[in-house]
């Protein structure tokens, strides 16, 4: 068969054949394969959802994927498709937003969805050991009896995996508090691009033995092995938790009231969420969370979600009291009005609204997402000259980008520019890259905060990376995967 558009990290890949189906039926059950090749072949739309991306922007033509339930079935699988030279795309639960989780041609899916067995969890320590295709959701519904979190929370909780959250070195909504998992993963269990188990799922705080080569693959995108068993450290369940909703008259206001917060709140803060008018609305017009009532929400330009975890409810409560009264009779108030959760519901209520922002905007169009660490002064910047620039090469109308929007971490520097369009089309790609890149590269950010590289950004890299990291980074990759097969075509250019 040949491929229009296939990079040059698959050109000397092999397809899977019947004979590799056979091989692997030796070891593997028949529930366990998933291919339109086989004698009892699968039809395509079984494949489909597994070829798609969350966003639908990414499609691939895999015939076949495969769901190991344990370690040494996945060795026995990549040890094949090494000698084999075939391609293996690792896919947790499918819900990242680069492309990544996808074949870009015709490569072996490896799902982890078989593997989702929690191994130990220790309640003096907090170390949690468990299977990488667990779902997060899982995890934290398995420690909640125990008094314990997943010191990672984010919008996908209920698909996505934590094989797949350590992969992408997710963010989320607790980074704030909890800091990157390349703090919080104690050890993981790793299949090689040879087959080879790398095990080093220790469970030790401290550990300084040489090289710490498990940080290799926090954010690897499945480019240098398979991560089968992850070691991360829970953190004490909060005895309180609350939440409040402010309402900004203006996005000059989120610098100081981030200021004001850190400094009244302190120890208790959680989390420090923004998100921009037009994006509220786009929430509430798709019925994320329950919308604030008219007149807390009128004259506001942007919203910011406030969380507070602390050990005791009283304390919190009048800090958080206490905080909103010096907001609201500043001599210029920082804020319009302050929306405070007064029982459970509401406090999920509010925080659906910000969880569910990804999916509005998808409800609402297609959208092309710039996840990017900027200056936090320069988030509305970023959001105007972006929308300036389609307007000026006529593209700002329903048929073309219908919403410009920005929303995201602010305590971690992290704006989630999302360009709302009716369709993917190569003129409004055209017009956003490198425009963002080059204006993300002009502030010295990232343009990859959480989300990672994946297959959207490969030609992008080099706006974030020297040419000199970017050589260590392929000779890294030729060291671990000589052949090529672990997600060819992501991540490098
Ligand atoms: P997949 O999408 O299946 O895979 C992601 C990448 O990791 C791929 O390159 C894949 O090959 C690789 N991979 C997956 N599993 C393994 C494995 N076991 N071994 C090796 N490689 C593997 N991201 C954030 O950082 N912060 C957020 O707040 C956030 N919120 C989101 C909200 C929504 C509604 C959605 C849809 C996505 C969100 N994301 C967020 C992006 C995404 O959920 C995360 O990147 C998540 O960590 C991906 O996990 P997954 O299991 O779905 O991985
Ligand atoms: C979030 O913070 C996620 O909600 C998704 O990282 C961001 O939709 C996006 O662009
Ligand atoms: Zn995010």
């Amino acid at each position: 068969r040949r491929w229009t558009h296939s990079p040059a990290a698959l050109a000397g890949l092999k397809s899977v054949t019947e004979d590799d189906l056979v091989h692997f039926a030796h070891f593997l059950p028949p529930t366990s394969i998933v291919s339109t090749l086989s004698p009892s072949a699968a039809p395509s739309s079984e494949l489909e959802s597994f070829n798609n991306d969350w966003m639908n922007k990414y499609h691939g033509r895999s015939t076949t994927v495969l769901k190991p339930r344990t370690t040494e079935e996945v060795s026995k699988i990549v040890k094949w498709c090494n000698e084999r030279r075939i391609g293996i795309v690792p896919q947790g639960g499918n819900t990242g937003l680069v492309g990544g989780s996808v074949p870009i041609r015709d490569e072996l899916i490896l799902s982890l969805s078989n593997m989702s067995k929690i191994r130990s969890f220790d309640d003096v320590s907090g170390i949690l050991v468990a299977d990488a295709g667990c779902v997060l959701q899982s995890l934290t519904d398995y420690l909640a009896p125990h008094n314990h979190i997943v010191p990672l929370d984010l919008g996908a909780k209920g698909s996505c995996q934590i094989g797949g959250n350590v992969s992408t070195n997710a963010g989320g909504l607790r980074l704030l508090r909890y800091g990157s998992l390349h703090g919080s993963v104690l050890g993981l269990e790793v299949v090689l691009p040879d087959g080879t188990i790398l095990d080093q799922l220790t469970t030790l705080r401290k550990d300084n033995t040489g090289y710490d080569l498990k940080q290799l693959f926090i954010g690897a995108e499945g480019t240098l092995g398979i991560v089968t068993g992850v070691s991360i450290l829970a953190a004490p369940a909060p005895q309180a938790s609350n939440n409040v909703m402010l309402a900004l008259p203006k996005f000059e206001n989120v610098l100081p009231l981030y200021k004001e917060t850190k400094r009244q709140l302190s120890e208790i803060l959680s989390a420090f969420e923004f998100m921009d008018r037009t994006v509220y609305d786009l929430a509430v017009k798709h019925g994320q969370g329950r919308a604030l009532n008219p007149e807390d929400v009128e004259g506001a330009e942007c919203f910011v979600l406030v969380e507070t975890s602390g050990g005791k409810r009283e304390h919190d409560e009048q800090k958080l009291n206490s905080l909103l009264e010096s907001l609201m009779e500043a001599d210029v108030p920082l804020i319009n009005t302050g929306v405070i959760a007064t029982s459970p519901a509401q406090f999920s209520s509010l925080w659906a609204i910000r969880e569910g922002l990804t999916e509005a905007v998808s409800k609402e169009g297609k959208a092309y997402k710039y996840d990017i660490s900027v200056p936090l002064y320069k988030f509305q910047e970023v959001v105007d000259k972006t929308k300036n620039h389609l307007q000026e090469k006529g593209l700002l109308h329903e048929d073309a980008v219908k919403y410009v929007v920005g929303y995201g971490h602010v305590g971690d520097g992290n704006l989630h520019l999302n360009v709302v369009a009716a369709a993917y089309t190569p003129e409004i790609e055209a017009a956003l890259e490198p425009f963002v890149y080059e204006l993300v590269a002009s502030y010295k950010g990232s343009i990859s905060a959480e989300h990672g590289i994946g297959a959207m950004k490969t030609h992008a890299l080099k706006y974030s990376k020297n040419e000199t990291s970017i050589e260590w980074m392929k000779k890294i990759k030729a060291l671990f995967d000589p052949n090529g097969i672990m997600n060819p075509g992501k991540v490098l250019p």
